[in-house]
């Protein structure tokens, strides 16, 4: 359980109000979260108003239209949960909306003092305990395990979260009660990831409530995720079948448009194609003013993490993880940063 101050989950204090608004990620942890905070805050007060939204997919802040529109609807809370905006972005709502605010993450980032911010690792708690924003809040929230703690846990991690031992041996008892197996799991996340992939914000939006039911076959069987899911494999598999747009190197690049959010499947899978390789993929399909820029590389052929800081130090939105970089460029600005990029991965300066 999560060490709580006053023995109750400080979240029950919304209980004074009338209509709360829940912000989430659009993947499938930010999908599973804010189903379980709909749950507790039903059961709770079952005349609570509650909406969900998520920020357009792709941009990791609310602009300030959003904020605006938010802030016309008169919300007493809002809930944040699973997506690391930044603090001005926050801070911006709080005023604006003037809302109670709260924001529940297990990403690292710095505490924002001036909302009742929950996050385990910043409380020094070990990340192995809390893998997903869904298994932090069961936690928090006193849940018992439940589908969508376990998805969210699942979707963040995929196969690794099974080296994280402790959570691992929970999820695999609850299967084995439930009767699932971990690769229903893994076939529920890809399922509920389509929303987000296909570009279909609304079905992120009804998503949470389909998990609400509890029940793996209605996500399973869901009709209009499994045809998401056979038109993103196609197009994944057309993108990977195609030859490098710079084939010679050590950096293959492959220059791809597509409108669907496909780029890290795509760069992960021309990464494990191509060992020998650093692979670039650039999307030119999914924004209209930006492009996506994926580097990846299957055998640690370059550090990421410096990389993703000399971005940063150029001043451009990147992030990325131990093997991977990502970034998002103006278009105007891509072949300058590529040009950078490949310099600095090629070997010179
Ligand atoms: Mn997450």
């Amino acid at each position: 359980m999560y060490p709580f101050k006053s023995g109750e989950p400080e979240l029950r204090s919304v209980k004074i109000y009338e209509k709360g608004l829940i912000i989430h990620h659009w993947d499938t942890d930010g999908i599973s979260s804010a189903a379980l905070l709909l749950q507790y805050l039903r059961k709770m007060k079952n005349e609570l108003a509650i909406e969900n939204c998520t920020p357009p997919i792709g941009n990791y802040r609310l602009s300030d239209d959003e904020i605006e529109k938010i802030s016309s609807k008169n919300f007493q809370f809002v809930i944040i949960v699973d997506i690391n905006l930044p603090k001005n972005n926050i801070l911006k709502l709080k005023e604006y909306s003037k809302a109670e605010v709260f924001y529940f993450d297990h990403h690292l980032q710095e505490k924002i003092e001036e909302v009742h911010h929950f996050n385990p690792l910043i409380e020094g708690n070990n990340g192995e305990k809390y893998p997903s924003a869904s298994w932090f809040l069961k936690c928090y929230l006193n849940d018992p395990v439940t589908l969508p703690a376990v998805l969210g846990a699942v979707a963040d991690h995929e196969t690794r979260i099974k080296d994280k031992k402790e959570v691992y041996r929970t999820i695999e008892k609850y299967l084995e009660e439930v009767g699932l197996s971990f690769n229903d799991l893994l076939r529920m996340v890809e399922l509920i990831d389509t929303n987000y992939k296909v570009g279909d914000r609304e079905g992120v939006l009804k998503a949470p409530y389909t998990l609400l039911e509890n029940d793996s076959r209605i996500i399973l069987e869901n009709p209009l995720w499994n045809k998401n899911l056979e038109v993103l494999k196609k197009e994944v598999e057309k993108q990977i079948s195609r030859p490098p747009t710079r084939g010679e190197g050590k950096v293959l690049i492959w220059n791809i448009n597509t409108p669907y959010n496909i780029t890290s499947t795509v760069t992960r899978r021309l990464a494990w194609k191509n060992n020998d390789s650093i692979v670039v993929v650039i999307n030119r399909g999914w924004f209209t003013d930006r492009d996506q820029v994926y580097i990846r590389s299957g055998n640690k052929l370059f550090d990421s993490r410096e990389l993703i800081n000399f971005a940063h130090g150029l001043g451009y939105d990147a992030g990325g993880k131990e093997e991977v970089f990502a970034a998002v460029v103006p278009k105007s600005e891509t072949e300058k940063l590529l040009e950078i990029l490949l310099r600095r991965l090629e070997g010179g300066r």
